[in-house]
């Protein structure tokens, strides 16, 4: 038994009451996005019925609650991440967003031709595309850290390809396809011995993992409030203060500045000057309670849950014989997210049977169609855990592949 109380937890998100053509939803597609608690849509309806107003720009109250809430979020931020200064937390759309902020902006300033920026060959389309278009640009190379047979980053290459021609390092803290948890600390410290920083693209991982940007020592942190309770729109870029004070905005307008004239312009401070335009205000009060929620019930406990219920799946549907897991087969070495393929079933009728049962899970190539070509299939079946899922869950979804191995799993080719 771990520590959460799932009973609870349930009765705080309205969604998991849903019943789907008349069956009891199970919902297990967390890693496309979580589902969110009552007292996060409870602070849009506020911001919106109570103090909506632009922020920082406006001295009447409602602006000032608005800005006061805005800001607020920001330190519940710092203090979740563990970093710093409240400044190195920057507001974006989304992880995509916080990623190609850093890649135009610090990576058009610091990458010339023959640089190297190492990645894995588990990146997320996300955290690669951004490096290709700015290597081509910058006629810098794209280096490949490979994955072993499990799913792992191969740390001996690692150790081979990070070298004196390496600028950055872009990694996945967890994999959105094998759930692996890549030891990010290590690579900091592999990257930085040879003078170059890492942008860690903790979409996956700083939901489900504590995670302090200060013992990892990473230079730049990026994830999505989606994943994690809050509402979308909202992503985090943490970045030194001493690398984002030396990289130019990523975006300009209005709020960005400090002086204009007709000719030319000066920067806001930090954080402020990576922020133009009106931004995603409710949101990011929303994401603020979202936080509040995780750090309530411990990061320690949810990774404790997880733990417990992806080794339950993880054994569970091992029980399949036509299954093919991905990713490392100890629970404690990866997050909530196992992807699988049975038999020679399409990955797509997998989820439709599923869907049919009132199950949702995720089907394709998770936006990692390089990884999905290395593991020679078109793509996988996704179930992905966070705090309200079940083990009465995880039988239910065995019983549903137990069914489709039973209806196709002979006739069915790849
Ligand atoms: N992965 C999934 O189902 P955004 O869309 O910006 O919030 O997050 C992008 C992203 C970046 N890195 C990783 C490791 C991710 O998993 C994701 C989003 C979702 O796997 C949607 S494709």
């Amino acid at each position: 038994m771990t520590k959460l109380n799932v009973e609870q937890i349930r009765k705080d998100f309205p969604i998991l009451k849903r019943q789907v053509e008349g069956k009891q939803l199970v919902y297990l597609d967390n890693a496309a996005t979580s589902q969110k608690p009552k007292v996060v849509i409870d602070a849009l309806t506020e911001y919106y019925e109570g103090y909506n107003a632009n922020i920082h720009r406006g001295i009447h109250t409602l602006a000032e609650e608005a800005t006061d809430a805005y800001e607020s979020v920001r330190e519940t931020v710092r203090a979740f991440i563990d970093a710093e200064h409240t400044h190195e937390i920057i507001f974006t759309s989304g992880t995509t967003e916080a990623i190609n902020l850093v890649a135009n902006s610090w990576g058009n300033a610091n990458i010339l031709p023959g640089d190297e920026i190492v990645l894995t060959a588990m990146e997320h389309h996300s955290n690669l595309i951004p490096w290709q278009r700015l290597a081509t640009e910058r006629s810098a190379k794209l280096v490949f850290i490979p994955i072993t047979e499990d799913g792992q980053l191969d740390m001996a290459e690692a150790k081979k390809l990070i070298t004196d021609k390496t600028k950055i390092v872009a990694v996945t803290q967890m994999s959105n396809v094998f759930g692996t948890i890549n030891p990010v600390k290590e690579l900091a410290q592999l990257a930085h011995a040879r003078g170059a920083v890492i942008l860690v693209d903790g979409a996956q991982g700083v939901p489900h993992v504590k995670t302090s940007v200060r013992d990892l020592d990473v230079d730049f942190l990026a994830f999505s409030m989606h994943k994690m309770l809050g509402p979308t729109g909202v992503g985090i870029l943490y970045g030194k203060t001493e690398l984002l004070n030396a990289m130019p905005p990523f975006q300009s307008g209005g709020h960005m500045i400090t002086t204009v004239s007709r000719e030319k312009a000066s920067w806001a401070e930090l954080p402020w000057k990576f922020e133009a335009g009106t931004r995603n205000i409710a949101d990011v009060i929303a994401s603020g309670k979202a936080i509040e929620y995780l750090s309530a019930l411990g990061m320690e406990n949810v990774r404790e849950h997880e733990i417990e219920i992806t080794k339950y799946a993880l054994e569970k549907l091992s029980e399949l014989g036509d299954i093919t897991i991905f990713g490392p087969k100890d629970a404690t070495l990866r997050g909530g997210v196992i992807a699988f393929n049975v038999d020679a079933i399409h990955a797509h009728d997998i989820g439709q049977i599923c869907a049919d049962a009132a199950i949702a899970v995720r089907a394709g190539h998770h936006c990692c169609q390089p990884l999905m070509r290395d593991l020679n299939v078109m793509g996988t079946a996704r179930a992905s855990f966070y705090i309200y899922n079940t083990k009465e869950e995880v039988d239910l979804l065995f019983e549903a592949l137990k069914e489709a191995d039973k209806v196709l799993g002979h006739v069915a080719v790849r």
